[in-house]
């Protein structure tokens, strides 16, 4: 399915967060492609960028006291600044706040216009600003929440201009129908059609109650209306092509594939396919929806302090292993777990000891027995059967790559090396040197370093360096010519001499990073388990969790309570702390009482408040003074207060 030209896009992505795995995951499989597109010689363009306008990043920059243009500038570059240092290889970033793609953007809006798909009208319904999405009520959770990320909607009632959506249906399922890998994995195909499959609404597509986004056209003469962001956002697929402007590179129209998480799956393969109807462009060949990456099995999100960040992942483990363990450690589409341990087993198994060690094998062998050099010449005389088998598994990778089955592509171009270790086994050439047998011995290590040499080629759209310093150390270079030679000509590869070279994939023995969240969780299980383990031993002692003996109710009720209002209060003169109360709990006579609250009630404080007393304490006699009673108090750092009635209460009340 090879075409000349081959357009490969990410999402642009919204500058009102820092980039995470997820994020990364998308551009580097969308970099993969790129890379493998131009190393088969196809006239590749691949486009990134961030999406600037909406509701949702004038809100955030206005929550940070900042201007929209001047956080959007900010935050965009960060995400450049992540894809370079990533090595990212994209031929243009664009962002939706450049004049030309705003350009592009309005020149759309007038096209469908003239195509009759515009009218205005007034949208009522609920928004969700985390989605920039309309909700009709029926699909709400609750009548309330967003069905997608299950936030609060509001309500917008606004004048509104729309798309006729509801016109495409028909064209769209016709689409989906003729064209079986138009979506894949062709489940979500399935997803989107039984969505289509139950009606479409017009879409409001422009919005007025703020105005970070791009205006309309001038023939609307309409100041108040800015574009819906998603229109805006899906433009800039062609925008970024000249579309509106100088229409420079539209020859890469259409795009080969877009790559997009699921999260945003409706948007490209329903709104969009419609929008470049309406303007009578081709339709995309591939829209490839891969899933979600969850941490520890939760949804990465920044409240939960639970999201990777991709750059210390690649610092701690190295940039390309991260890239290998990506591709490789999950199925396109699926939903993938990021841990360490998972990753140091990639790079250690896979890398390490699959590649890494025959690398170092044929190193070892060609400098023992050949001063390190390595002829292929007589490779096809004695190793034919293992060049067959190992073509056989080139051939069936190609598709894998473009039908977006990353984790099939690497597995399947693991066999090559296997089929080489496996050789070593089998024919020995420590015994084989020992025998005489020179000819099979180097002709083996011409057979191990071609492997390499193919293997090299073809991971290297996914580990681009690291193939390149295999290739080195085999004396050829990756380019197209040698993609050419050694994959689609099968030749073996050219003499050379093997060089020293340090380890490629040194072993990994403990996690790098600290995992700050699971860490986090470790502590919070440790102190739950030490809290149950707390209250089990209580229970067993007949205590509280803090030692206090455990008393049957009839042992309460031999403490009586009563409420009783002071009457009389005097300070006790000669003490710093004590009051002379006279307490009426109902009786014949009053209490007196001797208590300690000084440092906290006058006596007029007290004075005709209602008070909790402890009515059946023998009386005991303080500085010379008889009490008969207690009253309640609490008492902590900050000092002490009474235990009151909150409502009045008859002196002489029990408490129970
Ligand atoms: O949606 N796992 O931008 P965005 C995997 N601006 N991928 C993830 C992920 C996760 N946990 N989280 C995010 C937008 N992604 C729009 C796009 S395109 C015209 C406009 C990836 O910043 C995934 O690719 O929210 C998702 O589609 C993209 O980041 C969303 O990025």
């Amino acid at each position: 399915m090879s075409c000349k030209k081959s357009y490969i896009t990410t999402p642009i992505y919204y500058v009102n967060d820092v980039a995470h795995i997820g994020h990364a995951y998308t551009t580097i499989i969308a970099d993969s492609l790129a890379r493998y597109s131009r190393l088969i010689g196809e006239d590749t363009y691949f486009l990134t960028g961030t999406d600037e306008h909406g509701q949702k990043i004038e809100e955030s920059a206005k929550s940070r006291g900042r201007e929209p243009q001047e956080y959007a500038d900010e935050v965009s570059k960060k995400f450049r600044d992540l894809w370079d240092d990533f090595n990212i290889s994209y031929d243009k970033f664009i962002r939706t706040t450049d004049a030309e793609h705003k350009k592009g953007a309005q020149k759309a809006f007038s096209v469908m216009n003239k195509k009759g798909d515009v009218y205005k009208d007034t949208y009522q319904g609920h928004y969700c600003i985390s989605c920039e999405t309309f909700f009709p009520e029926l699909q709400l959770v609750d009548g309330e929440f967003c069905p997608d990320c299950g936030k609060s909607t509001s309500v917008v009632e606004e004048e509104s201009y729309f798309f006729k959506l509801s016109a495409y249906e028909d064209r769209l399922l016709a689409w989906y129908r003729d064209n079986p890998n138009c979506i894949l994995p062709k489940s979500k195909r399935n997803e989107v059609i039984r969505f289509v499959e139950g009606g479409l609404n017009d879409l409001s597509i422009t919005r007025t109650s703020f105005d970070w986004g791009v205006k309309l056209p001038k023939e609307f003469n309409e100041p108040k209306h800015v574009m819906y962001v998603w229109l805006d956002a899906l433009m800039n697929y062609v925008t970024a092509l000249g579309y509106g402007t100088d229409d420079k590179n539209m020859d890469y129209w259409p795009a080969r594939v877009h790559l997009i998480g699921k999260d945003i799956l409706r948007f490209h393969a329903i709104y969009w396919p419609a929008f470049l109807m309406s303007l009578d462009l081709p339709l995309p060949k591939h829209i490839g929806a891969h899933g979600w990456w969850t941490r520890n099995g939760e949804k990465m999100s920044k409240s939960k302090g639970n999201v990777v960040n991709p750059k210390e992942v690649a610092d701690a483990y190295g940039l390309e292993n991260f890239r290998y363990f990506m591709l490789r450690e999950v199925p396109f589409g699926g939903d993938g777990d990021f841990s360490q341990r998972a990753l140091m087993d990639r790079i250690n198994s896979d890398l390490g000891n699959d590649l890494g060690n025959l690398v170092n094998r044929l190193m070892g062998m060609s400098r023992k027995y050949f001063e390190g050099r390595v002829e292929s010449d007589l490779v096809k005389k004695y190793y034919q059967k293992e060049l067959d088998e190992v073509q056989l598994s080139l051939d069936k990778l190609e598709p894998f790559i473009f039908e977006l089955q990353l984790h099939r592509f690497l597995e399947e171009l693991w066999r090559p090396l296997t089929v080489a270790n496996r050789a070593i086994d089998k024919y020995q050439p420590w015994t084989m040197i020992k025998e005489g047998k020179s000819d099979e011995t180097m002709a083996l290590n011409g057979l191990i370093a071609t492997i390499l040499a193919k293997v090299s080629i073809m991971l290297h759209a996914v580990m681009p360096k690291t193939t390149d310093s295999i290739a080195k150390s085999l004396g050829f270079e990756i380019s197209p010519e040698s993609f050419e030679k050694y994959i689609r000509n099968d030749e073996v590869l050219a003499s050379f001499t093997m060089e020293k070279r340090d380890a490629l994939f040194p072993r990994i023995e403990k996690e790098l990073l600290v995992d700050k969240h699971l860490e986090a969780l470790k502590k919070e299980k440790e102190e739950r388990e030490a809290k149950e383990a707390k209250k089990r031993e209580a229970e067993k002692n007949g205590t509280t969790t803090d030692g206090i003996a455990l008393i049957g109710i009839e042992q309460f009720f031999q403490t009586s309570i009563k409420i009783g209002t002071v009457v009389k209060a005097e300070e006790v003169k000669k003490s710093k702390k004590l009051l002379l109360l006279q307490v009426d709990i109902g009786e014949e006579y009053t209490r007196q009482i001797v208590a300690g609250i000084k440092e906290w009630y006058s006596a007029e404080d007290i004075l005709n408040t209602q008070v909790c007393v402890v009515a059946n304490l023998k009386p005991a006699k303080l500085m010379g003074m008889k009490s008969e009673g207690m009253l309640l108090a609490a008492k902590d750092g900050d000092g002490l207060c009474l235990i009151r009635p909150e409502k009045p209460k008859s002196n002489g009340t029990s408490i129970s």
